[in-house]
């Protein structure tokens, strides 16, 4: 059997990490591992975008709400929207940390 050999620039270029020029399993479990780290990283990082843009929003949509400026009778029209988008918004929110605590749970458990 011949020597399995990579493609130029292949990605698992990266995968050597001792640069002995040979990819072995353990080399490419880790890279796997790393990947999979990366990319729980990134997750986390947009649901926290996303749970501080909920925050945010919420709490600005309910200001101007209560400012002067918007008519009485165009705020009797955005009541149900209003009302929708509020309890989504902070559903996320709940969501978000209702999971967080799980999670923590669990590797309490561990
Ligand atoms: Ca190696």
């Amino acid at each position: 059997m011949t020597q399995k050999r990579l493609q130029k620039g292949s990605v698992w270029e990266k995968a050597d990490t001792n640069g002995d020029n040979i990819i072995t399993d353990n080399e490419i479990a880790l890279r796997e591992r790393m990947i999979r780290i990366e990319n729980q990283d990134k997750k986390e990082d947009q649901q926290r975008i996303m749970v501080w843009f909920s925050a945010i929003s919420v709490t600005a949509f309910i200001v101007v709400l209560m400012l002067p400026i918007v008519p009485l009778d165009r705020l009797e029209m955005l009541s149900s929207i209003a009302s929708t988008g509020v309890i989504s918004k902070i559903g996320i929110i709940g969501a978000f940390i209702a999971s967080n605590a799980f999670k923590k749970n669990g590797e309490n458990k561990q």
